[in-house]
């Protein structure tokens, strides 16, 4: 596990770079989903392949910028699933962002996910990694990146991260978003998932929703290298990370860029929506 750290920091040093001179336009290319791919999304894929590419212990590699899983050597042991750099579309307005690696064992679901790894690109580049039992944050400075803490959730937080278009929420949804927020809960929403889930963490909880919606009734998050890593880390943190209905961690993924409605955060908000979607959902 110890070189797939050193190649995330490596390359996200090279990223942070990229982040600071290169072209934010727009490519002629789409992913898998569908996106108008960023000069930045497949230049941050290439630096994060070229590294992963040459370590013996990946066996495979999924990429949200990339249709296929990409085979990397038969006897490895470890498959990563990373967005190489999730929320692009907000560097050209100088909003922070971030790359998310999902790290498995055996097969491409959320069962079999063994850790994950975030790295913040923002006022200072900070990497969180989640070994599947603590949540440890570095931060770059001069050029490495060093232990600054262990992350904990607290049992109830303040803040609130309600994601997806809101005309189609389904109504007992808009219900729940609205009673946190008539409970004095504070808004905190920037459109990119890393920084907004990183957010949460640091100021001791509360809620982030990608809910099923009327026009994307199974998300828009994607399970392997958005919603799984992220679930590990909340969970590992002290908090929960569900579909609505049960642990995100325990769906089927049918193909490598499924979607799931998601939801994380300290338990007594997940316990709420456990509790809504129940009644409701
Ligand atoms: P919406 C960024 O494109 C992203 O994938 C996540 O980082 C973010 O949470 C979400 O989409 C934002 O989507 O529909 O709320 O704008």
């Amino acid at each position: 596990m110890e070189s797939i750290l050193k190649a995330i920091k490596e390359a996200s040093i090279e990223i942070k770079q990229l982040i600071e001179t290169g072209d934010t336009g727009k490519s002629t290319n789409q992913n898998s989903t569908g996106d108008t791919q960023l000069k930045l999304d497949i230049a941050s894929d290439e630096i994060i392949e070229s590294y992963f590419k040459k370590l013996t212990n990946v066996k495979s590699i999924v990429s949200e910028e990339q249709e296929n899983i990409i085979d990397i050597n038969e006897n490895g042991t470890y498959l990563i699933a990373y967005d190489p750099l999730d929320g692009s579309s907000l560097v050209d307005v100088n909003l922070s962002v971030g790359s998310i690696y999902g790290i498995y064992k055996n097969d491409f679901n959320g069962q079999n996910i063994v850790a994950s790894v975030y790295v913040v690109f923002g006022p200072r580049v900070e990497l969180v990694y989640c070994d599947g039992k603590t949540v440890k944050m570095y931060r770059l400075q001069n050029g490495s990146f060093n232990y600054i803490q262990d992350i904990k959730l607290q049992e109830k937080g303040k803040l609130q991260a309600p994601g997806s278009t809101q005309q189609c929420w389904y109504p007992y949804h808009k219900a729940m978003i609205d009673g946190f927020f008539n409970d004095g809960y504070r808004l905190r929403y920037s459109g990119g998932m890393v920084p907004d889930l990183h957010q949460i963490l640091l100021k001791g909880g509360g809620l982030f929703s990608y809910p099923s919606t009327s026009d994307l009734p199974k998300g828009k998050l994607r399970q392997l290298f958005e919603v799984f890593p992220f679930a590990l880390t909340y969970k590992c943190a002290g908090g929960q990370a569900v579909n609505g209905f049960s642990d995100v961690l325990n769906i089927q993924t049918t193909h490598i860029h499924d979607t799931s409605p998601c939801f994380f955060g300290s338990n007594y908000e997940i316990n709420k929506v456990l509790e809504v979607y129940k009644n409701n959902g």
